[in-house]
């Protein structure tokens, strides 16, 4: 059958149910943005012209909001808990949809048993089922309960499982024997599917796949019409649960020597002992007012949590600057609270990564927040920028250019497309953009990459991984061995030892060692869609 576009999403508001504030929340967005949406898809259809696309029947599981998963979140919805997962799950709802894709959602395992047509009790079924859906959609908690109550089946239909995991999964984690002997296994990894079958928030590592979320654009009129309703001297802080606000008197201090300070904490019935007398507190935002009351801001203030989540681009596409603080040491899953368990070892050097890597100044300011001289000098330089409305300008390294955080509907065919392909590797990326780089030693190969403007890609690392790459890059091998290691291909310069990888899932962009140089298999990319090549169409 072939997927017709859909710009009316009353159907899809039906399918997700109701009941849960979680899916409130999402309906709510999704019904905001409809006719964005409606645009999106008529835009692409119009591209696309006659190209066939097959219609895909796709199961959505949203594992943690089920109640067998606990549903932490929920109750927590209209109390400042967080909402990012809530945003981008409603955001991929809707770009399947408007794909033309047909659809289920589930939020229970009853749901899901009827879905996948497994007989209530027969969890441990031995037989392998067919199963009526071409791809999954689920998160770590939907995957647990698949494993548990699909029988056979689940082994058998992996491949056709995606996994929505904000902060990625990178392979040494993913897979479970090597996971296992080398103190890599946690709470969530060692499920060892294909690293692309992980889709991240934002673009950790080209191991896994690059999901992402909607961030609204404003039209011309709203960006003239923010410019003449900016305040210069109002900032909005980060942080809708009071726990982020603690301790953070000095700064608050500081601030409102110069800039009138509100805030979106929520409250029960008195103002939070945590948010000063003299910040003007609005309580727990709608969406929408909160995007509002961002358009009338100068500056957008972050402490430190929460990490990585939507709001700072809101507020940068609503015409903020956003100041957030430099971590030193950075935080990881090996000294933080918040990423011990989770399954990645990435670093990280401020509140928000990406907005500091791939938007940067004038929109981000990343400083240390130790230092008040350079806080306040911050506040002071941020106040005398002119305005700058929306759509942030080019990358502040000329290779540092954004992916684009935005899925609308353009973006997702070509995402999609290039990753089925991805998954066979040799077929996509063509090999001719393949540059293969030896990194430093120490230097991880997201890293190394990036240091030449080029991007990781892994499906390339087949290509080097062979005595004839160590050659043909002149790297001088006394030795060759074949291992299994996350690190490898890689150069050990003490021994002159050349080591290869033995472990296909074991590819990783992500990892570095100061014993190796890297082996680093990078290419090109297109400013605003890393996931194509320059000369790949
Ligand atoms: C992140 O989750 P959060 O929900 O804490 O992320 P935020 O950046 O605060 O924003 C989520 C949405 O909340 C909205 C705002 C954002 O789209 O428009 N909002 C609102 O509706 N009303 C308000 O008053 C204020 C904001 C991250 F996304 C998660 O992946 C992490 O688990 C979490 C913890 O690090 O942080």
């Amino acid at each position: 059958v072939q997927a017709v576009f859909r710009s009316n999403l009353s159907h899809l508001l039906e399918l997700m149910g109701s009941g849960k504030e979680s899916l409130i929340f999402m309906k709510k967005r999704t019904k905001r943005l409809t006719a964005q949406w409606a645009l999106a898809a008529q835009r692409l259809a119009r591209k696309l012209g006659s190209v066939w696309r097959d219609q895909k029947q796709i199961l959505v599981h949203i594992g943690f909001l089920t109640e067998e998963s606990g549903d932490v979140f929920s109750p927590r919805v209209l109390k400042g808990g967080p909402l990012g997962e809530m945003v981008q799950w409603a955001d991929i709802l809707a770009t399947l949809y408007v794909l033309g894709h047909g659809l289920r959602i589930t939020v229970s395992l009853k749901e899901l048993q009827s879905n996948l047509g497994v007989p209530p009790g027969r969890g441990n079924c031995p037989l392998a089922m067919p199963l009526p859906f071409d791809l999954i959609y689920t998160d770590y908690h939907g995957l647990q309960q698949m494993k548990q109550h699909m029988g056979l089946s689940f082994k058998q239909y992996r491949c056709r499982i995606r996994v929505i995991d904000t902060f990625g999964t990178e392979p040494a984690y993913n897979h479970e024997e090597y996971a296992t002997l080398h103190g890599y296994r946690t709470n969530w990894g060692y499920w060892n599917l294909h690293p692309r079958q992980f889709m991240t928030m934002f673009p950790h590592t080209p191991d896994n796949s690059f999901m992402g979320f909607v961030s609204e654009e404003l039209n011309e009129t709203e960006k003239q019409l923010i410019k003449g309703g900016k305040a210069s001297n109002m900032a909005v802080v980060y942080g809708k649960e009071a726990s982020i606000w603690k301790g953070k008197e000095k700064f608050l201090g500081i601030l409102n020597k110069y800039m009138e300070i509100h805030g979106t904490v929520y409250y029960e019935s008195q103002r939070p002992p945590e948010v000063p007398a003299f910040v003007k507190n609005h309580g727990l935002l709608p969406q929408p007012e909160f995007q509002q009351l961002l358009r009338k801001a100068k500056l957008f203030i972050g402490f430190g949590f929460p990490y990585e989540g939507p709001a700072p681009l809101e507020a940068i596409a609503n015409g903020c600057v956003f100041l957030q603080s430099r971590f030193s040491p950075p935080h990881s899953s090996l000294n933080h609270e918040f990423f011990r368990g989770k399954p990645t070892s990435r670093e990280v050097f401020s509140q928000h990564p990406y907005a500091e890597n791939f938007i940067g100044k004038p929109h981000v300011w990343t400083v240390d927040y130790n230092n008040s001289e350079e806080f306040e000098a911050a506040i002071k330089a941020i106040m005398r920028t002119q305005d700058f409305c929306a759509a942030p300008g080019p990358a502040p390294l000329g290779a540092r250019a954004p992916p684009s955080p935005f899925v609308l509907a353009p973006n997702a065919t070509h995402l999609e497309w290039a990753q089925n392909a991805s998954l066979a590797p040799g077929a996509w990326p063509p090999a001719h953009s393949l540059r293969a780089w030896l990194a430093t030693a120490g230097r991880a190969c997201t890293d190394a990459c990036l240091d030449h403007g080029l991007i990781c890609e892994p499906s390339f690392f087949p290509f080097l991984n062979s005595q004839d790459a160590f050659q043909k890059l002149q790297v001088p091998c006394d030795s060759t061995e074949s291992e299994m290691n996350h690190l490898y291909p890689a150069f050990a310069q003490p021994g002159r030892e050349c080591f290869l990888q033995k472990e296909p899932l074991l590819f990783s962009c992500a990892g570095a060692s100061a014993k190796y140089h890297r082996l680093c298999p990078c290419r090109d990319f297109r400013k605003g869609q890393v996931a194509l090549c320059r000369d790949c169409l």
